[in-house]
């Protein structure tokens, strides 16, 4: 069995620095918070396997190669009937873009629970709050498996990823309590922790773990016995997307190594910190070897 099961949808991202228009140098790469988390468990030599679906397109045929070339297990449906969903990018200064989604219909708004064969008896199970914002059928998929990984003594998890864009604030509300109910381990930056609940303490009635995500500030992390904290690193910023599921990752790597808690989090800091120093969402995202490179006191290797 795997590590970590994650379930998401991922896009084809099209990134440019500039305002869109003609003539247009766009740079393709893949995007999901959830195979985020996945490609950096496993650049940190974790098993881990993504569920989705994607169209019978050419970009869907990329986004396999790209996360079988990152070592994860790729479980997919392919769908003749539905395109791979697309995002656009436009980064227009180091810490500002504006996304546009066309993923409304697309193959991975269709994941069911019929998608779930693939889900065995992971580890851990993570979830992120974007995927119930797809369609019924998908929140009802995130459930589900949610429920039948408890049964099978794994962890949830749970990074609330609130997307504005993709449902109201009442729907957000209503659908993540749902399923940050049944997860075990819940993080967020501290607004999105006030969508599920009064306080993070007051979400430890039903979690085991509560994590806020504070960037450069670090990180803050909440357990039925312990109040940790961890500071972030002061690093030169060149896109911050894809920080949080760093962080992610990180965490979850942690746990699996069975390290402290105040540990998971610096571990989950020093990956979002690699993050930030790279454009695109995952491809800074350090290796296990290089875990260990934010402290050495030459800032060569050499
Ligand atoms: O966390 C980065 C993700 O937001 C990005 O890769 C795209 O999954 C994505 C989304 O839904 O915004």
């Amino acid at each position: 069995d795997f590590d970590v099961v994650t379930l998401g949808e991922t896009m084809v991202s099209l990134r440019t620095t500039a305002p869109i228009r003609f003539p247009a140098a766009l740079e393709a790469t893949p995007a999901g918070a959830e195979s985020n988390v996945a490609i950096g468990l496993a650049r940190l030599g974790h098993r881990v396997r993504w569920i989705s679906r994607l169209g019978a397109d050419p970009w869907g045929d990329a986004i396999v190669a790209a996360l079988r070339g990152e070592g994860v297990d790729v479980h997919v449906a392919r769908d003749a009937g539905r395109p791979t969903g697309l995002m656009t990018l436009a980064q227009r200064t180091a810490d500002r873009a504006v996304v546009e989604y066309r993923r409304a219909g697309s193959a991975a708004s269709a994941l069911s629970a019929d998608d779930l064969g693939g889900l065995g008896s992971p580890r851990i199970l993570h979830l992120t709050g974007i995927t119930p914002a797809l369609s019924a059928s998908a929140a009802d998929a995130c459930l589900e498996a949610a429920r039948r990984v408890r049964d099978a003594s794994g962890l949830v998890s749970l990074d609330v990823n609130h997307r504005r864009l993709l449902w109201s604030a009442e729907e957000a509300r209503l659908g993540l309590r749902e399923l940050g109910g049944l997860a075990d381990i819940v993080i967020g930056g501290e607004e999105e922790l006030e969508l599920l609940g009064d306080s993070p303490e007051s979400l430890l009635e039903t979690a085991s773990v509560v994590v806020a995500k504070r960037g450069a500030d670090g990180a803050e992390a909440w357990s039925r016995d312990e109040h940790v904290t961890a500071t972030g690193h002061r690093v030169t910023v060149v896109d911050p997307v894809g920080a949080g599921d760093g962080f992610c990752a990180g965490f979850l790597s942690g746990l699996l190594d069975g390290l402290p808690l105040g540990e998971c989090l610096g571990r989950g800091n020093t990956v979002g910190a690699f993050a930030v120093g790279h454009v695109g969402d995952w491809q800074g995202y350090p290796s296990r070897d290089e875990l260990t490179l934010l402290r050495a006191a030459d800032p060569t290797a050499r």
